[in-house]
């Protein structure tokens, strides 16, 4: 085993977006690429020598090159320990619980989530810091600059290691322990959540299809509905996790698990539905001819949480992100609760929960969590319903509907414009916040603008400002537009605009969304002039 130095240069544009960094496979696969971005992080990060991490990631192309990779780098770097996936696979939220019961110092995840996977789609890494959340601004910042100054890498040269053998083995002097993906995930859930109702409520017949995408919660999803609560030997589809998906877009929505809504519009379709993303921190939930936007889902989690054991004592606050839409805020003002508005991504949430704010988080790109890890959590968010549906003995649509009901309902959608040219889609955004200060007043396709503004967080718990996270129209008679450049993609810009309307009820809840948001549609239009700017009329993704 021979300790090598390998002389290198800073490689442009390895700078993190909203979640680690993302790129197509073969950039990733270019020489020295992944190592450099490695050795940035323990850089940034005060070195590894002495530490201990988590390693794995969602099974995507590369996923198992790239864990040899960091193995032989974090020993080079003086790294004590680290705790790997067998086969290099851990869901994200199953990393995050991983650094959190071990106290590592942090971990390395392998994903770019809910993209495709495959030789020449894409790849992702990022470092989650040892409270188990994805890096903060301030730390991806300093992994970006140091990437900037790099002059080599440290790795040993050694054989691949054996990470499909449980149990645990030295690589140098590091410590490597692989472990069962599943099994410690799997019995957390089991402290949070009744099983035993669940299992009754699916022994007394009812049946559940979870659509895994040929992504990483398959063996998580199998070990706990199947096995663990008994749902039938099948429930569980697209089970595997294959390097390229088997060629699903594995992001859990409406337009890309269609065939799971499918199912569930069929005569005698299940009574619930759900599917999970690359890397199994994201979720959709469908009851039987019943879509949950993800916005209403935490809001109707923020409602019941207190029905499932974990959370008995009920939430200490609950937070989303800003383009997600303010069903949570009217249950949290029900509830005497704080409830905080942040930038789009999970990052920002660490903080709230860290500090004890916060219990639940959620954000409308179909991710839900809460303070037992510092990622959203697919798995979890299906278990949570479950729950509330056992406890309550009610339907899906049943559930939703006394919810809106209660609290009203607001109606929301968002529509993504997809591989833009980036330079005019961020001209557009940027005509746009020019013109802020003179919108409130004007008139837009019949709604008049009442408020205009980019959003800025400061973070209550530390205080740091995050700039410039989106452009903000609020109407009179409270409908609302957001708009803002996807920090997720790999190719051209992806515009995301985000649509919400109000209605109190009791009348006038069961319009189809796109028909209750069309005037805000029209006026979001009119004003950014998407058609003129970027040249584009309709969505490629409604959600
Ligand atoms: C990531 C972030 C989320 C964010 C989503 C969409 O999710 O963790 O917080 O909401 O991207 O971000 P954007 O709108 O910038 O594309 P994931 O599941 O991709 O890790």
């Amino acid at each position: 085993m021979t300790l090598l130095t390998i002389p290198t240069q800073p490689i442009d544009g390895q700078k993190p977006g909203t979640s680690g960094l993302r790129k197509k496979t073969p950039v990733f696969m270019q020489h020295h690429y992944l190592e450099n971005f490695v050795q940035a992080i323990f850089d940034a990060t005060g070195g590894a020598a002495g530490k201990s991490y988590v390693v794995g990631g969602d099974g995507r192309y590369f996923n198992d090159r790239a864990v040899q990779v960091i193995l032989r780098m974090a020993a080079a770097n003086g790294a004590a320990k680290v705790i790997v996936g067998a086969n290099g696979i851990l869901s994200t939220p199953a990393a995050s619980h991983l650094i959190r019961k071990y106290q590592t110092d942090g971990g390395i995840i392998l994903s770019a989530s809910h993209n495709p996977g495959g030789p020449n789609e894409d790849f992702g890494i990022k470092f989650n810091t040892p409270n188990g959340g994805p890096a903060p601004e301030q730390v991806t910042e300093a992994i970006f600059a140091a990437t900037g100054r790099l002059t080599e890498y440290r790795i040993i040269e050694v054989q691949d290691i054996d990470i499909a053998t449980l149990g645990p083995q030295m690589l140098g002097d590091m410590h490597v322990s692989v472990v069962d993906p599943v099994s410690d995930y799997a019995d957390l859930m089991e402290t949070l959540f009744d099983f035993n109702a669940i299992r009754a409520m699916i022994g007394r017949g009812f049946r559940l299809r979870f659509d895994a995408m040929c992504a990483v919660t398959g063996p998580y999803a199998r070990e706990i509905l199947e096995n663990r609560l008994g749902a039938a030997a099948g429930s569980v589809v697209n089970a595997t996790p294959l390097p390229d998906f088997g060629g699903m877009h594995p992001d859990p929505n409406p337009t890309w698990a269609a065939d799971l809504m499918d199912k569930l519009w069929a005569e005698d379709g299940p009574d619930f539905g759900a599917a999970s993303d690359g890397d199994g921190d994201r979720n959709m939930i469908v009851g039987r001819r019943t879509y949950v936007s993800p916005s209403d889902s935490l809001a109707v989690i923020a409602a019941n949480a207190h029905l499932a054991p974990g959370y008995a004592g009920g939430l200490a606050g609950v937070a989303r992100s800003m383009p997600t839409s303010t069903a949570v805020d009217r249950v949290a003002a029900e509830r005497g609760m704080e409830c905080f508005e942040t930038p789009t991504g999970w990052k920002f949430f660490g903080n709230l929960m860290d500090a004890g704010r916060v219990t639940l988080c959620g954000e409308e790109s179909f991710g839900t969590g809460s303070s037992h890890v510092r990622e959203k959590d697919g798995v979890w968010a299906v278990l949570m319903w479950l729950n509330i549906l056992a406890a309550t003995g009610k339907s899906v649509a049943d559930l939703l509907a006394e919810h809106w009901a209660r609290y009203g309902r607001t109606y929301y959608s968002r529509h993504d414009f997809e591989a833009l040219d980036a330079d005019a889609a961020a001209a557009m955004i940027e005509d746009l916040r020019a013109r802020l200060p003179g919108l409130p007043g004007t008139t837009a396709s019949g709604l008049t603008v009442a408020a205009a503004d980019d959003f800025a967080y400061t973070d209550p718990v530390d205080g740091s400002v995050s700039a410039g996270q989106g452009i903000r129209l609020t109407f009179e008679g409270g409908a609302r537009a957001v708009m803002r450049l996807s920090g997720t993609g790999t190719s051209g810009a992806t515009l995301r605009l985000y649509l919400e309307h109000h209605a109190d009820g009791p009348d006038g809840l069961t319009l189809d969304a796109q028909e209750a948001l069309a005037p805000v549609i029209r006026a979001a239009h009119d004003i950014a002039g998407i058609a003129e700017k970027v040249g584009r009329t309709t969505p490629d993704v409604v959600t």
